[in-house]
Order: C-alpha cells, then sequence, then structure tokens
C-alpha cells in the first residue's frame, strides 16, 4: 500500500491516533500537501456514500472527520502560502443550522494564506450573527458562507438576504460548499462563488482588486 492510499485508508477507518504519523510520512515520502489533501478528501467521500448506503452511521462519520482535522493540521503549514502583504479582511461560518466544518476550516486557511485577516464566527452561525460581526469589522472585505447540506441551503438564501437588507455596504458575499452552484449563488444574489478551498482563495483576491 503506499503512502496516499494509508493516509486514505487511516482517514476512512477513523484512524485518529496514527493519522498525523501517516500524514508526515506521506510528506516525508514526496507527497505533496495537495496531494495528501486530495487524499483525505477522497476518503471522506467514500465515507459519504458509506453513510449513504446505510453501511455507517453518525459516529463512524464524526471519527472519520477527527481523523480528518487531525491530518490536516500537519498539513497546514504546507498548504497555507506565504503572503508578503495584506489584501483585507474576510469573516466567514458555517450557516445556521450547520454543523459541518472541515471545508470552511479549509477555506479559510487558504484565504488567510492569500493576505487576509480572518474572523472565523465557526459553525450553525445564524444570520444576525454575521451582520453583528459585520458591523463590529467596519473594514471587512468579504463574507464568505459555506453549508454542506441541502437543507441549510435556505439558511444560506436567508442569510445572504439579510445582509443585503441590513444597508451594510463595503464587502462582498462569497458562497461554497457541496451542494452549492454558481447557478445557486446567482440565484441568492452572493457576488461569488467557488468549487474548493485553492479557488476560494483565487475568487476572494478577484472580488477585492
Ligand atoms: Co455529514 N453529511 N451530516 N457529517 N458529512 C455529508 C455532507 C453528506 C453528503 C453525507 C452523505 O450522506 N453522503 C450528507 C449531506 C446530504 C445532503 O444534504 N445532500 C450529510 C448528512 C446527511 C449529515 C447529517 C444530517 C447526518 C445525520 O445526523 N443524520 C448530520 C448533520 C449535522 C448538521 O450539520 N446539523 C451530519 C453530521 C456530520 C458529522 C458531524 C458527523 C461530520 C462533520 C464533522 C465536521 O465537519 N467537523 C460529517 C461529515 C464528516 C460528513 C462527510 C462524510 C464529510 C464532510 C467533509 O468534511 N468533507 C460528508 C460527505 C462528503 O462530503 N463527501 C457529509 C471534506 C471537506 C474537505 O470537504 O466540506 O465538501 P467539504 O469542503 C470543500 C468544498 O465543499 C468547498 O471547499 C472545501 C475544501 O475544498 N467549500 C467551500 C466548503 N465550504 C466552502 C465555502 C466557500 C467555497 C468553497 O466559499 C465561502
Amino acid at each position: 500500500m503506499s503512502k496516499l492510499q494509508e493516509v486514505n485508508a487511516a482517514v476512512a477507518a477513523g484512524k485518529t491516533k496514527v493519522i498525523a504519523d501517516l500524514v508526515q510520512e506521506a510528506l516525508d515520502a514526496g507527497h505533496s500537501a495537495q496531494e495528501i489533501l486530495d487524499a483525505m478528501i477522497e476518503a471522506m467521500d467514500v465515507v459519504g456514500d458509506k453513510f449513504s448506503s446505510g453501511e455507517i452511521f453518525v459516529p463512524e462519520m464524526l471519527i472519520a472527520g477527527k481523523a480528518m482535522q487531525k491530518g490536516v493540521e500537519v498539513l497546514k503549514p504546507h498548504l497555507a502560502g506565504d503572503a508578503s502583504s495584506k489584501l483585507g479582511k474576510c469573516i466567514i461560518g458555517t450557516v445556521a443550522g450547520d454543523l459541518h466544518d472541515i471545508g470552511k476550516n479549509l477555506v479559510a486557511l487558504m484565504i488567510e494564506s492569500v493576505g487576509f485577516d480572518m474572523v472565523d464566527l465557526g459553525v450553525d452561525v445564524p444570520k444576525e450573527k454575521f451582520i453583528e460581526a459585520i458591523k463590529a469589522n467596519p473594514d471587512v472585505n468579504v463574507v464568505a458562507l459555506s453549508a454542506l447540506l441541502t437543507t441549510t441551503m435556505p439558511a444560506m438564501r436567508d442569510t445572504v438576504k439579510a445582509i443585503r437588507e441590513s444597508g451594510l455596504t463595503g464587502f462582498k458575499i462569497i458562497v461554497g460548499g457541496a451542494p452549492i452552484t454558481q447557478e445557486f449563488a446567482d440565484e441568492i444574489g452572493a457576488d461569488a462563488y467557488a468549487r474548493d478551498a485553492g479557488a476560494a482563495a483565487v475568487k476572494v483576491k478577484e472580488l477585492v482588486s
């Protein structure tokens, strides 16, 4: 089994005790941080499919998520770039009702790495909290919303609507997450959509330039 396959299998099986060492070994073996991240994301897709088919349940999905988070910790210094100049400030959060934060954390890391100060509101963030954060950070350039569930897409829509109706201006809104599409982003009036963390960092830079 290659190191990447070992990392993949360890995440899928929720091996939280060995994953950090395996990720380090994969790095030492010359695999790039992106390759290792992709192997972990692939494992999470398999976990998701097994959950959908009733082969595994929430506890297994949770433990796989924990393993992925531990693996990402080791990758962080290798994924984050070395931004030489500050481009602005970004507020990020997972919308109300949604507890998924692995992807949101990766997006935050990549946006930070291209030169943004990050205000991370965490998960299950009500629209009012986004608005409070925008008021508390009048220098904010970008507000980033993540949603992983089809059932929380309406909360994303409501959040964008509430922010627009608040009359607050001077920043752009970017949205993303597995069920989100460019069409949905356009429909709810977001300024931008990104498919993954790397694309989000590129888009956010474009939004402020
Ligand atoms: Co949940 N879950 N989960 N889950 N979970 C999914 C999302 C699911 C697809 C699994 C499945 O059934 N196949 C499914 C959603 C189905 C749907 O809505 N269509 C699902 C479900 C149903 C649920 C529960 C409802 C299960 C239940 O209780 N019956 C429940 C909901 C809880 C809640 O939120 N209220 C639930 C719970 C959980 C855990 C807590 C156990 C755990 C989360 C742990 C955590 O996040 N700390 C969990 C996990 C781990 C998953 C899967 C397996 C993995 C998610 C993940 O971290 N992926 C997931 C299946 C899957 O994704 N294949 C699943 C890796 C991560 C790097 O990718 O998050 O997609 P992702 O982020 C990507 C992109 O989406 C994008 O960039 C990221 C990095 O490249 N992106 C953005 C994300 N945010 C962005 C923002 C942007 C731009 C890009 O701009 C601002």
